[in-house]
């Protein structure tokens, strides 16, 4: 075995990428997709769906009991989502780097949230995307949005 080859492999990881309601509702799908891929991700796979309080409450499980979850749930549902399996060297923390930070208002012009993301004053935060904060949140995450994958 090429040693390389072996220290590649080890360092592709996969994250789960979400274009949420607003970015669905801005038409920005396309955009977003043209970023991931201009950084030389691969998308393994794509789907464009309707997410439930049922899933909505197992993938946000630490944010349950937070103020602001009635509100993040209402966000989450108010159009379909494209949910999306991303590979690559480091894709964790690089599509996290794509995406900007949480607050769209403090996130730096060029990132998707900073160029996209919306503060509603009185209303709930509008971020654009999501992405999995640690390889092993991927793993849990992608296997609840993505049962069907094989690998
Ligand atoms: P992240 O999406 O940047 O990883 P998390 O802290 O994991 O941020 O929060 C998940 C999502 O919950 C955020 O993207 C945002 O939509 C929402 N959220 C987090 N904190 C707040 C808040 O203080 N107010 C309103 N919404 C929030």
């Amino acid at each position: 075995i090429d040693i390389m080859n072996w220290r590649k492999i080890e360092m592709t990881e996969r994250t789960l990428a979400i274009v949420k309601p607003d970015g669905v509702n801005q038409k920005k799908v396309g955009e977003i997709i043209r970023r991931i891929e201009r950084k030389g991700y691969d998308i393994i796979a794509i789907k464009m769906l309707q997410a439930d309080e049922k899933l909505l409450r197992q993938h946000y499980a630490e944010l349950v009991g937070r103020p602001f979850f009635p509100g993040l749930l209402k966000y989450m549902m108010e159009n379909e989502v494209v949910a999306m399996v991303v590979e690559g060297d480091n894709v964790v923390k690089g599509w996290r780097t794509l995406m900007g930070t949480t607050n769209p208002t403090e996130a730096t012009p060029g990132t998707i949230r900073g160029d996209f993301g919306r503060d509603w004053p009185g209303d709930e935060v509008r971020n654009v995307v999501h992405g999995s904060d640690t390889p092993e949140n991927a793993e849990r995450e992608i296997k609840l949005w993505f049962p069907e994958l094989k690998r």
